[in-house]
């Protein structure tokens, strides 16, 4: 469940860890709990991580995506959710949801520095995913997943629109997804996810050549 990676890792140097190239800045972290009256949802990342990650929602292929976040992003992540999956599972989906958006949201700050968009096609054995995406401050999913099935394992996969919905709102991000190619649907959803991991972890890159303004030609985002 839990992975840790550290002790055989080279030593970066200056040069090459924009992170430490001339000022030091924080380590982008944040944690967000939200209680309602169908879940209670715990989620605490570190953008700036190494793809630790606890996942324990009560729904085990969303704790699979999550992983996949977390490894692919290398955002170390962790989510702990308790909700009513006695009726299904998808209260709980989506505020898991909700709260990693809140919680993109409140890590990335004022977003200054960050390379702003991020894009990556992921393959998974026959299916292929685009995902492009801008941490633009509008919220936008355009979802083009056609998954073949009603479910993969226990877990509906009408839920994995309204998973993106939520982080979308709340992260207040504007998403593309793509399929072009795919025939299974653990595969489809996989890859999708590894492909939202990659193009993330290159959207919140701190761009050296930015230092710390915010990108963008109106100067807010
Ligand atoms: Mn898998």
């Amino acid at each position: 469940m839990t992975l840790t990676k550290n002790s055989e890792a080279p030593l970066h140097t200056d040069l090459e860890n924009p992170r430490s190239s001339g000022h030091i800045l924080p380590m982008r972290t944040a944690t967000v709990k939200r209680t309602t009256g169908e879940t209670d949802v715990e989620v605490s990342l570190n953008l700036d991580g190494t793809g630790i990650c606890t996942a324990a929602t009560g729904i085990p292929f969303l704790d699979h995506m999550l992983h996949q976040i977390s490894s692919h992003g290398l955002i170390d992540l962790e989510v702990r959710a308790t909700g009513d999956i006695e009726i299904d599972d998808h209260h709980t989906n989506e505020d898991v949801g909700i709260t990693i958006g809140q919680a993109l949201t409140k890590a990335l700050g004022d977003r200054k520095g960050i390379v702003r968009f991020g894009h990556f096609f992921a393959p998974l054995d026959e299916a292929l995913v685009q995902v492009t995406l801008d941490f633009s401050g509008r919220p936008h999913l355009s979802y083009g997943l056609e998954i073949p099935t009603q479910r993969v394992g226990t877990y509906d996969t009408q839920l994995v629109r309204e998973f993106f919905v939520a982080v979308v709102n709340h992260s207040q991000m504007t998403l593309h997804i793509r399929q072009l190619d795919g025939i299974n649907s653990h595969h489809i959803i996989e890859a999708t996810f590894k492909a939202f991991a990659r193009a993330v972890r290159m959207a919140v890159e701190i761009d050296p050549r930015r230092a710390s303004t915010i990108p963008s030609s109106k100067g807010v985002l």
